[in-house]
């Protein structure tokens, strides 16, 4: 499961993807830190469980700072998008490529207005960003439906001759594009096509894939270079039909992840707050910091954990779940308290954790245990987020 960061060229993407993948702390080893240039780790908070079952925790995959988890996942920068990249403009074809491997993405808009159409800066305000986020899903609407159609007249006449599922068979043009077939056939309920499959128009097809988009890759809004942007910019992003817009300052939460670093001050990412821990910086750093600061306050932070957040807890509705292997002490089978967390979606149960866990404990699966009640559990117990079971396996 893997974030996707797009948007046209500057709009700082790659800023934003620095800042979420920088985090201090001081652990051994966690899962892929650096996996390539453009592909990286980020965190979303979850409140430890040691805070309430009053053990000190030993994390393993998931770091734990002050009582707060952070739970890792995986960003992909991808390049950055013109339009007509799904004829192969600009890099279109690699952006394409990246985009097969997001569960959904997050729309990095410039919001104050200072970068036109091709990505190429401008004077603030001269660009309407509004403009961007209906330009970006044309783009992916239209390279999903170029899939859709290559091979549309020999797959439908197919089916007319031998039968078969239409969802079915869309589902296998798009095989490697995390597109499942559950939401295909969501997809194609809701694109509400009356003619039969050999007489879908591109229009059809269009309708068919877009749908197939708002399922498959669920999309939220960085209004960023918030810090730059008038009250009047952000106020018309904010306010942009249903989508979720966050406003982000990339900018300054990277400053702030660095200065952190360097225990210039004390950060914890997401809050609306830091501590300055020098009184030795120069008056420039101050001027810096005392803007970062005044902007925190007025948006209730710098975005990006925000960002982050939303993407995983609230478009895909996943839940943090803490297996162990005792469930007195919590620990694992080495000893260590509360050392792992698993992202799940929500709706899963007692037994999709055990699958999570290893295939084997999955297929060998007895009962489960919630740690915190101590309650005994069946396979289709759904899980909550936050809990801690320990799994009872042959
Ligand atoms: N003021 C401001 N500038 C930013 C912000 N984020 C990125 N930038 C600047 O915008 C330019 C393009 O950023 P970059 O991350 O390379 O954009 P990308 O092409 O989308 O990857 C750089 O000069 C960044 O310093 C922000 O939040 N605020
Ligand atoms: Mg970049």
């Amino acid at each position: 499961m893997e974030i996707g960061l797009v948007g046209k060229p500057n709009v700082g993407k790659s800023t934003f993807f620095s800042a979420a993948t920088r985090l201090e702390v001081e652990m051994a080893s966690y899962p892929f830190t650096t996996i390539d240039a453009n592909k990286g780790v980020g965190y979303i908070r979850n409140r430890c469980p040691h805070q309430d079952l009053e053990v000190e925790c030993e994390p393993n995959n998931a770091p734990c700072i002050n009582g707060t988890r952070m739970i890792p996942v995986k960003i992909i920068d991808v390049a950055g998008l013109v339009p007509e990249a799904h004829k192969g403009k600009g890099l279109g074809n690699q952006f394409l490529d990246d985009l097969r491997q997001a569960s959904t993405l997050i729309h990095i808009v410039d919001a104050s207005g200072s970068t036109n159409s091709e990505g190429e800066p401008c004077g603030k305000g001269e660009h309407d960003p509004r403009a961007d986020v209906e330009f970006l899903t044309k783009e992916i609407d239209h390279w999903l439906k170029g899939i859709l159609e290559r091979n549309w007249d020999k797959v439908s006449r197919k089916l007319e001759v031998v039968g078969g599922n239409v969802e079915h068979a869309v589902y296998e043009q798009l095989s490697g594009l995390g597109v499942s077939e559950a939401m295909v056939v969501l997809a194609v309920r809701s694109a509400d096509i009356q003619e039969s499959p050999k007489n879908w128009s591109g229009d059809d097809l269009y309708r068919l894939a877009k749908a197939i988009r708002m399922k498959a890759k669920p999309m939220l809004i960085s209004a960023n270079k918030a810090d730059l942007a008038g009250d009047d910019l952000m106020d018309s992003l904010m306010t942009l039909g249903d989508d979720i817009v966050i406003p982000t300052s990339a900018e300054y939460e990277l400053a702030l992840r660095k200065a952190s670093e360097s225990d210039i001050v004390e950060y914890m990412p997401g809050e609306d707050n830091f501590k300055v821990l020098r009184d030795d910086i120069s008056d420039m750093q101050k001027s810096a910091l005392d803007k970062i600061e005044s902007h925190m306050k007025r948006y209730g932070g710098l975005g990006v954990q925000q960002t982050l957040e939303k993407a995983i807890y609230e478009l895909l509705d996943m839940i943090v779940v803490y297996p162990v292997e005792n469930e007195h002490s919590y620990t694992d089978k080495d000893g260590r308290i509360l050392p792992d967390a698993h992202l799940l979606p929500r709706g899963s149960t007692a037994e999709d954790l055990a699958y999570a866990v290893h295939t084997d404990i999955g297929k060998g699966f007895i009962r489960a245990i919630d740690s915190r009640t101590d309650r005994v559990i069946g396979r289709d117990h759904e899980l909550k987020d936050g809990d801690v079971i320990k799994i009872v396996s042959k």
